[in-house]
């Protein structure tokens, strides 16, 4: 806007802090009741991830917002039930990794690495076979159950990536571990809002 003299001037600025104010209110607006009504995941990730040493509201956010049926869930047990999914996801992606590496010869060149990807190897496909009845058990109300798998499986994870540290050798896998075991974590931390 062209401003031409100083009542202009004057103008301009009350209709701009009158935008601002609009503007201000609109976001105050949309934080306080737009996520609550038609995006359950902040509130959610909030209340779980609010109080956790494992993930934050950030991690559980892009986890659970990263799968479609999160604007629907209800529950946290269907939240559970799509955090179950997410792990079992990352674990299958993982072992697919860690075959890869193995294949390409992380194994021929250096025995150290080899011993290290074989026991990930066995690690993750551990990780696997348990989720099907991982999921089972939430369906099922076993929340007791579900959380413990999702406990070793959080555990599997570090021992995977420790195999490579008490060997001095450096993790292919850090960036895998790390999403596994917080997926896990955030698994767990759902679960218990079940009982
Ligand atoms: C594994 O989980 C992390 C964290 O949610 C995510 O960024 C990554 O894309 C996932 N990978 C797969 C293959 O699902
Ligand atoms: C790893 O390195 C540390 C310090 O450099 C050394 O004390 C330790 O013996 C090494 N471990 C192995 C398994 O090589
Ligand atoms: C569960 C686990 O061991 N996470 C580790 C994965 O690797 C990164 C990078 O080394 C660590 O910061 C995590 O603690």
């Amino acid at each position: 806007m062209k401003v031409t003299n100083g009542h202009g001037l004057l103008w301009s600025f009350s209709s701009a802090s009158f935008l601002l104010f609009a503007l201000l209110g609109a976001t105050t607006d949309a934080e306080v009741t737009a996520p609550a009504s038609i995006d359950p995941v902040l509130p959610v990730c909030k209340t779980v991830g609010g109080g956790s040493a494992y993930f934050d509201v950030e991690f559980c956010a892009s986890a659970l917002g990263s799968d479609g049926r999160s604007r629907g869930a209800d529950s946290y047990r269907s939240f559970s039930a799509i955090a179950v999914d997410l792990v079992t996801a990352n674990a299958t992606a993982t072992a697919a990794k860690i075959s890869g590496l193995i294949r390409e010869g992380g194994g021929h060149d250096d025995a150290t690495m080899a011993r290290c990807l074989g026991s990930c190897q066995a690690l993750y496909g551990d990780m696997v076979r348990r989720q099907p009845g991982c999921a089972a058990a939430v369906k099922g109300g076993r929340f007791g159950e579900a959380a413990a798998a999702l406990e070793t499986s959080a555990s599997a994870a570090r021992e995977c990536e420790d195999g490579f540290g008490k060997s001095n050798v450096t993790s292919p896998l850090t960036v895998e571990n790390d999403s596994a075991f917080k997926l896990a974590k955030l698994a767990v931390a759902l679960l218990r809002f079940n009982h």
